[in-house]
């Protein structure tokens, strides 16, 4: 570090390069730091759920030894195989369980960062409660690198549940994918613990490349079928998380009833055991890694109102019959209010993205949406910033990389627009 304060030699910060933005990945003559070997976990307590590692310990692997313990990590993604903590915390990865146990900035208990001029900045407490001057650890959850390197997290673990029900539904239209998701709210309350949609164009790319549908007429247990039956305008996957499955299960069958009786879902399947349950989770968990086989794909990650989320993608759509083969497909964490819009088209046509997105861009910013929800800038979103952030917001950002970075040597070229 202190040859770096000397030399300007700039770096990038490596978790599992997982990240859609690129921003793990460098512009110019970066030096690449990788935080792999940095993989040990450094304590747990049982009585609080408190879990200590080091940043490049995989996802994974950190909730594989907490579940030894009946606790979970309070974050799951598809990318929890190869991600690291450190990676999540850089990029305040959202993924599909944030509905229930909340953004990392309420999980996240303490952090130890490197500070560009090399000190090393002690925030890895365990407290709950700590309202000692200002909450320094938020300046790093989502910073994407840029203010320090995040060697250690200390993060709030929940309790397993020992019941998990998963369910997945077909349904008409998006209208009826919110009055599902209103209804869950309602009627599964506080053991709702996942609400993802995804549509027709998703089912059938994903079934293409190893999933298989449920409601389709290959049975659940056909893995490697891409045989998918009858496909539904779009789909809705509900999880719970809950302590006793009988009352679980009650409740589930009620909700089922309830958006059956009023015409809301079309059809419908329980899992009724872990390995149906997965089967399902892979439909909604193996779009993002189908699409590239597909051809080019262009990425949009947004924060919409709930209602508006389908329309988005339905527009993109209207304008894309100048592409021959390019599709608009939508996804995501509808529970969250945050959409992902992918294009995915059989060549790579330079002015398809010059053209729409802008038009994204713009569509989101005036609907007040936010132009990255879950992953963040990197070098591929960091000039889109003010679609979303004022100048004034920016400029305070400026100013607190200024101080954190003066010599801009941590992640240059990401997050923030060019001057
Ligand atoms: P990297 O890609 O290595 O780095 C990401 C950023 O963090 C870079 O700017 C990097 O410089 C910085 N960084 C990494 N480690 C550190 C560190 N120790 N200190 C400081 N900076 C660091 N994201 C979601 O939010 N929700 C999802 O549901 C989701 N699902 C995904 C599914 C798939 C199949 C894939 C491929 C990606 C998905 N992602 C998702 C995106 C990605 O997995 C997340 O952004 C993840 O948090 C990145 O972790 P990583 O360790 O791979 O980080
Ligand atoms: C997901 O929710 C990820 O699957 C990836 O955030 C989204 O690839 C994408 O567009
Ligand atoms: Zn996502």
């Amino acid at each position: 570090m202190v040859s770096q304060i000397i030399r300007r030699l700039a770096l990038v910060p490596q978790g599992g390069n997982t990240g859609l933005v690129g921003g793990s990945v460098p512009v110019q003559d970066e030096i690449i730091l990788s935080l792999s070997r940095m993989n040990k976990i450094l304590s747990f307590d049982p009585a609080s759920g408190a879990l200590v590692a080091q940043a490049g310990c995989i996802l994974q692997n950190l909730d594989d030894h907490v579940a030894q313990h009946n606790f979970l990590m309070p974050l799951d993604l598809g990318a929890k195989g190869s991600c690291q903590i450190g990676g999540n915390i850089s990029t305040n990865a959202g993924g599909l369980r944030l509905l229930r146990y909340g953004p990392l900035h309420g999980s996240v208990l303490g952090l130890e960062v490197v500070l560009a001029n090399g000190q090393v900045l002690d925030l890895l407490r365990t407290l709950r409660k700590d309202n000692t001057g200002i909450h320094l650890k938020h300046l790093f959850i989502g910073s994407e690198g840029t203010l320090g390197v995040v060697t250690a997290v200390s993060i709030q673990c929940a309790p397993r549940p020992s019941s998990v029900q998963v369910v997945f539904l077909g349904l008409e239209s998006y209208a009826a994918v919110t009055q599902v998701l209103s209804k869950a709210r309602k009627m599964l309350g506080e053991i709702l613990s996942a609400f993802e949609f995804l549509d027709a164009e998703c089912m059938r790319i994903s079934t293409s490349f190893g999933s298989v549908n449920p409601l389709g007429s290959a049975p659940a247990s056909d893995a490697g079928s891409t045989q998918s039956g009858q496909i539904f305008p779009f789909y809705a996957l509900v999880e719970t998380h809950g302590s006793n499955g009988a009352h679980d299960r009650e409740k589930l069958d009620a909700f089922l009833e309830a958006v059956m009786a009023d015409g809301e879902a079309c059809d419908g399947t329980v899992a009724e055991n872990v390995h149906q349950a997965s089967q399902i989770w892979k439909i909604r968990e193996g779009i993002s890694e189908a699409l590239p086989h597909c051809g080019a794909v262009y990425k949009y990650d947004v924060s919409l109102p709930t209602p508006l989320m389908h329309r988005l993608v339905e527009e993109v759509r209207a304008q894309l019959a100048q592409w021959p083969g390019a599709l608009a497909l939508g996804y995501g964490h509808v529970g969250d209010g945050n959409l992902h819009l992918n294009i995915v088209s059989p060549k790579a046509y330079p002015d398809l993205k010059a053209q729409i997105e802008p038009f994204v861009f713009e569509w989101v910013s005036n609907a007040n949406g936010s132009i990255s929800a879950e992953h963040g800038l990197g070098q591929m979103k960091a000039d889109a910033i003010y679609h979303t952030q004022s100048p004034t917001a920016v400029d305070v950002m400026r100013s607190i990389k200024n101080l954190l970075d003066p010599q801009h040597i941590l992640n240059p070229y990401k997050m923030l627009p060019k001057d």
